[in-house]
Formats: C-alpha cells, sequence, structure tokens
C-alpha cells in the first residue's frame, strides 16, 4: 500500500483554499478533496510494516495546537517553481508532532528524507518553467485572511495511482489523548 501520513483540514479552510486559484498554463492544482499538511510521505509500505506503524502511531502522544496560515510560496525557489503552497505560521508543537511521527515511523524500518521538516500545503504543481503568471500568483495580496484550525488528531492515509490520478482514503484517524 503506498501510505502517507498528514493533517486532515476542514471543508471550509479547502474550499476558500480552492478559491485561491488563478489561471497558470502547466498547472495541476490539487483537487479540493486531496488538500492537506503532509507530515510524512511513507511510499510503498508492506502489510506486516502496516500493522506495526498503525501500533507506533498509536503510541505517539501529541499536544493539540492551531495551525495559523501565512502566506504564499513556491519550492524550490522563485526561479524554478514545481510547487506552489500556503505556508504555517512557526507552531513548535507541529514540528514536535512531525518529529514524533518521523520517529514512529523510522522505527518501522520505513525510510525517510533527511531534509528538515517544511510545513506547508500544497496547491498546484507545475508541469513546465514558470510562465509569468506564477509571479502574479506569488506576489497577490492576501484577500482574505484564513482563520487558524484546532488540530487534534492525524491521518494515515492510502494513496491509489490511478490513470486519473492520485485518490486518497484515510486508513487510521490517531487523535490526541485529552490534555
Ligand atoms: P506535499 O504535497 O505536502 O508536498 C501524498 O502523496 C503527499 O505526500 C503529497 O501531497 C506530498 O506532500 C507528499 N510527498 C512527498 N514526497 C512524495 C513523493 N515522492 N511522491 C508523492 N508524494 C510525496
Amino acid at each position: 500500500m503506498r501510505l502517507f501520513i498528514a493533517i486532515e483540514l476542514p471543508d471550509e479552510i479547502k474550499k476558500q483554499l480552492e478559491g485561491m486559484r488563478t489561471h497558470i498554463p502547466g498547472s495541476r492544482w490539487v483537487p479540493l478533496e486531496q488538500i492537506h499538511l503532509t507530515l510524512a510521505f511513507l511510499g510503498e509500505v508492506d502489510d506486516a510494516t502496516l500493522d506495526l506503524l498503525t501500533w507506533a502511531l498509536a503510541t505517539i502522544k501529541a499536544t493539540g495546537f492551531n495551525l495559523c496560515f501565512s502566506g504564499i510560496g513556491c519550492f524550490p525557489d522563485r526561479r524554478r517553481p514545481r510547487v506552489l503552497w500556503v505556508g504555517l505560521e512557526p507552531e513548535p508543537l507541529l514540528n514536535s508532532l512531525a518529529f514524533l511521527v518521523r520517529e514512529a515511523v523510522l522505527a518501522c524500518n520505513i525510510p525517510q528524507e533527511e531534509r528538515p521538516f517544511s510545513p506547508h500545503i500544497t496547491l498546484a504543481r507545475l508541469k513546465f518553467p514558470p510562465p509569468r503568471e506564477v509571479g502574479a500568483f506569488l506576489d497577490q495580496p492576501r484577500k482574505q485572511e484564513l482563520p487558524p484550525v484546532g488540530v487534534r488528531e492525524f491521518t494515515l492515509f492510502q494513496s491509489l495511482l490511478t490513470s486519473q490520478g492520485a485518490v486518497h482514503t484515510p486508513v487510521k484517524t490517531f487523535a490526541f489523548s485529552p490534555p
């Protein structure tokens, strides 16, 4: 099973993020139902490892926090943008959750990239080098404030690759223990 771990966002927020779309040639906008905040990408995981993983994730003790949205940005940089995203204000409890998730994943012998966790919500992926519309998108003034989102759980997702694109299905949700 191809898996990743993410924080789900309320439908209202996903609608507002979807509303930020503009016309950019060669862009693939993330469909509303697939907008999420990735904590870890796992790739293919076998059934035995999945059992181990769900056990390891269930032992995570995390504290609830609020996600506060910040500006729009891109990866890897403005000269060669491939991914357009909305960023998040620094939140130590989010970083701590991502760290605990990463430790649990590594403990199951699932390899993880070395690069540091850089919290973002992907809005679009670009197929070819930046048309001038990308600059306009990145420089747009903020039209509306996105309200903060309370986070009390995270979700293990399956990502099934189909000819129509990826289909994401929640496998298991892990609620933070009450304070
Ligand atoms: P991102 O969009 O937040 O950067 C599910 O596929 C999620 O896993 C994607 O939304 C992406 O997060 C993240 N991901 C990281 N590495 C990936 C990879 N090699 N292939 C697919 N998704 C990856």
